[in-house]
């Protein structure tokens, strides 16, 4: 018969083995920011709410918190990198700029549309992984969800960034053209 130690060690190896086993790691850490426009300054508004780093804890989170539609003008979601914070100013956004996809809030397509994004930023299944910051949802009377890259000033890498979101989002949902925004100029670079 095993000694209780023996048995204890034997429960120990088989949960080390189900939890490596039970969980997927993604690429990349991810912060989950939002943002409540209670406050007068902007950035006041912005609360890191949850970090994942597994598909697992990225459900957990998604099932627990409201969809896009659900939420009242003026909020957001911002899911970036861990290092990068959600804002123009942190290095890693200040020469950088996002796609725009214009998208209905009535409609169930925009909770669609940004689980998709979501889904292709963390599955590293966006082309150049290394340049996508993060993404985020404004909830407006024009809701808008934007893919925050690094660098603006690469434009191959903007256009098939953009192309990848066209072909495998855009198109399937009838949305129409999306544009890109350099953040430091808030104007139209491209549009596709
Ligand atoms: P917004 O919330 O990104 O878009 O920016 P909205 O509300 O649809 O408005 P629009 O300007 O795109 O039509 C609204 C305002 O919030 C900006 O004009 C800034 O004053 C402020 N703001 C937004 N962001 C993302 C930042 C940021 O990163 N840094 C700072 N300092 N202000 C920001």
């Amino acid at each position: 018969m095993a000694s209780n130690s023996e048995n204890l060690k034997a429960v120990e190896m088989n949960t080390t083995a189900l939890t490596n086993d039970y969980y997927h790691p993604l690429e990349y850490q991810w912060n989950l920011w939002v943002f409540t426009n209670d406050k007068e300054i902007w950035e006041d508004n912005l609360v890191c709410a949850a970090d994942f780093g597994t598909v697992e804890d990225f459900w957990s989170i998604i099932n627990h918190i409201k969809m896009p539609s659900e939420m009242k003008s003026g909020q957001d979601y911002l899911i970036f990198k861990k290092h990068i914070q959600p804002i123009w100013e942190h290095p890693a956004n200040k020469n950088g700029g996002r796609w725009i996809i214009n998208v209905e809030k009535n409609l169930s397509r925009l909770d669609e549309v940004w689980l998709l994004v979501l889904l292709l930023m963390i599955g590293e299944n966006l082309p150049h992984g290394d340049i996508i910051c993060g993404a985020v949802v404004n909830i407006r009377s024009k809701c808008k969800i934007g893919l925050w890259l690094s660098d603006g000033s690469n434009h191959k890498k903007l256009k098939e960034i953009g192309k990848f979101l066209k072909d495998n989002i855009i198109k399937s949902h009838k949305i129409g053209k999306i544009n890109f925004h350099l953040h430091m100029r808030n104007v139209n670079m491209f549009t596709i």
